[in-house]
């Protein structure tokens, strides 16, 4: 052990870390990665390792198989191949491993994990060209995730695997859906997996869409964290309201009987704390634009 390493804090308590164990324990919990299926990839910001690893100690080297230049200096934590989701919680050193792509970018750079000699998952190729496709579309994409939900399997051999046909008959199953993935979910012919060619087709795929199904396989998601399911949450509302006589004079009215009733349509977004300036001039955006379309004068008021 170096000097440097004495001083890094423990990794077992990195936030990162635990929550990419805690994720694949609720992936198992749920039946979607039974044996070794399923794989998750998480990029790193310097902030969140540089207090617990030490990025100059190199423990080995694996050839990754593809280019991936892109990504040169990039910090991942990844689950190993071969191995099972429900033990990544209890040793996270054996299951998971961090890695750095290599100047070169045909490297990765173990700095921690895979004790007994393992390597990445075999869905490696998939995951970093996701990335690779994701970062080009949206700088903060942090996560990729592969999975084997059971309900949208069985579907895959019953539903037609049309991209437009399968993201309705999705939307219309929960209302969440289209919360979830309002760019709709796209569809790749059951191909080989593992491979460097299923990889460039879900990379190609991952420019329009942050959900992408394999075929009678699974599905391929991508996010900035790794709940980012959830948000941002889109509604809105439609509501009868009553207030006093509309108009100045009996403003002064009271009750209903002289009340004047009214139907609202409200805007309301859940977001990120980070997204709510964008999340804001979106709701306004929307609105000025309904104004337009109807043809209605209107104007823009600060408060
Ligand atoms: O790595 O799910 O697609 C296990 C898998 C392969
Ligand atoms: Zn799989």
């Amino acid at each position: 052990m170096n000097i440097k390493e004495k001083t890094m804090k423990n990794v077992l308590n990195a936030p990162f870390l635990k929550e990419t164990a805690k994720t694949a324990s609720n992936m198992y919990r749920l039946g979607w990665d039974e044996r070794n299926g399923g794989n998750i990839s998480r990029l790193l910001d310097e902030e969140e390792y540089k207090d617990y690893i030490d990025v100059t100690n190199v423990i080995r080297e694996i050839p990754l198989g593809f280019d991936a230049n892109s990504l040169k200096g990039r910090v991942f934590i990844v689950t190993g191949t071969g191995k099972y989701f429900k033990n990544v919680e209890d040793d996270p050193e054996t299951n998971l491993g961090i890695i750095r792509i290599k100047e070169d970018g045909k490297v990765a750079q173990l700095l921690w994990g895979y004790k007994d000699g393992g390597r990445f998952t075999s869905e490696f190729p998939a995951h970093m060209m996701s990335h690779m496709a994701r970062l080009s579309e949206n700088p903060k994409n942090r996560i990729v995730m592969h999975t084997h939900p059971t309900h949208l399997l069985a579907m895959n051999y019953v539903h037609e695997l049309d991209e437009k046909k399968l993201t309705h008959t999705l939307w219309q199953m929960s209302t969440e859906c289209i919360v979830v993935f309002p760019d709709g979910v796209g569809v790749l012919p059951w191909m080989l997996c593992g491979t460097n060619e299923i990889g460039v087709a879900t990379a190609e795929k991952m420019k329009e869409f942050r959900v992408v199904v394999w075929a009678l396989h699974g599905v391929y998601g991508a996010g900035e964290i790794i709940d980012e399911a959830k948000l941002p949450m889109k509604f809105f509302a439609y509501t009868p309201c009553y207030r006093k006589e509309a108009g100045s004079y009996r403003a002064e009215e009271r009750g209903m009987i002289r009340g004047h009733q009214f139907n609202k349509v409200e805007m309301v977004q859940y977001a990120h704390p980070e997204h709510s300036k964008e999340a804001f001039e979106e709701l306004v955006g929307k609105a000025c634009s309904l104004m337009e379309k109807l043809g209605l004068h209107f104007r823009l008021s600060k408060l």
